[in-house]
């Protein structure tokens, strides 16, 4: 459903340590909901100028993330997978045109478009996107010119980040060079209590639904069980 073909299965090798997840609520002064998660990373950052772009774009980000969920009929598939973001996503376009219709007079294409959903509110938010494919693990591949890569564990998971999943096998890894990653979504919210992520996908379902593929608020955890792999979070163009 929501996989991405990769050319290897290679998993790593499972070194990643028992990850000691830290109590960030010392920090936080307790559970950290969707509307004050975006205020967090301020008290972080040294530069007061940067940080408070550091939060815009977060803002701008969820914001147009959110806008997705409502805006249809872009935010559903058709059959094939053919869908509005891989015709808008990048420049050249992602995917084909396949057997996909024009709507609205834009020709939608097709592709496994996870990706192609979090390079469109990435870029017309302002986040740097170079390098990226339609591959999930194409975030990680260019973490170093888009953002800053957090691997799962004591990081603290902000609004606006992209998150890795890995949904196969028995811990998430990112295998050789990211290649094992299957699925990208949106962070826009964080409990760190229950460690539940409040996400923004493309290219999956309404929880519980297995209905028509979209772009669906979900409900994720971030843990080894919730098949999180790490996160990028994203940097001004
Ligand atoms: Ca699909
Ligand atoms: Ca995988």
């Amino acid at each position: 459903m929501t996989g991405i073909t990769k050319p290897s299965k290679a998993k790593a090798p499972a070194r990643r340590a028992a990850t000691t997840l830290l109590l960030i609520t010392a920090l936080a002064g307790g559970t950290l909901t969707a509307q004050t998660a975006s205020a967090a990373p301020a008290a972080q950052t040294s530069s007061s100028s940067a940080s408070a772009a550091g939060v815009t774009l977060q803002k701008a980000i969820k914001n147009l993330a959110q806008k997705q969920v409502k805006m249809s009929p872009r935010n559903r598939e058709m059959a094939g997978n053919c869908n509005y973001y891989s015709a808008v996503a990048t420049d050249p376009k992602s995917g084909e045109v396949g057997k996909c219709k024009k709507v609205g007079g834009l020709q939608w294409r097709t592709n496994n478009w996870c990706a192609d959903f979090v390079r469109y509110v990435w870029k017309n938010s302002g986040a740097r996107t170079k390098n990226t494919d339609a591959f999930a693990g194409s975030f990680y591949r260019a973490r170093n010119s888009i953002g800053t890569w957090h691997a799962r564990g004591s990081y603290h998971p902000k609004v606006g980040d992209a998150v890795l999943y890995d949904w196969d096998g028995g811990t998430p890894s990112l295998g050789t060079n990211g290649w094992d990653v299957d699925h990208i979504g949106i962070v826009i919210g964080y409990n760190s209590k229950t460690k539940a992520l409040t996400t923004i996908e493309g290219n999956t379902t309404k929880s519980g639904n297995g209905g028509t593929e979209g772009v669906y608020q979900r409900t994720r955890y971030n843990t080894k069980a919730g098949d999180v792999v790490g996160y990028v979070s994203p940097k001004k163009k």
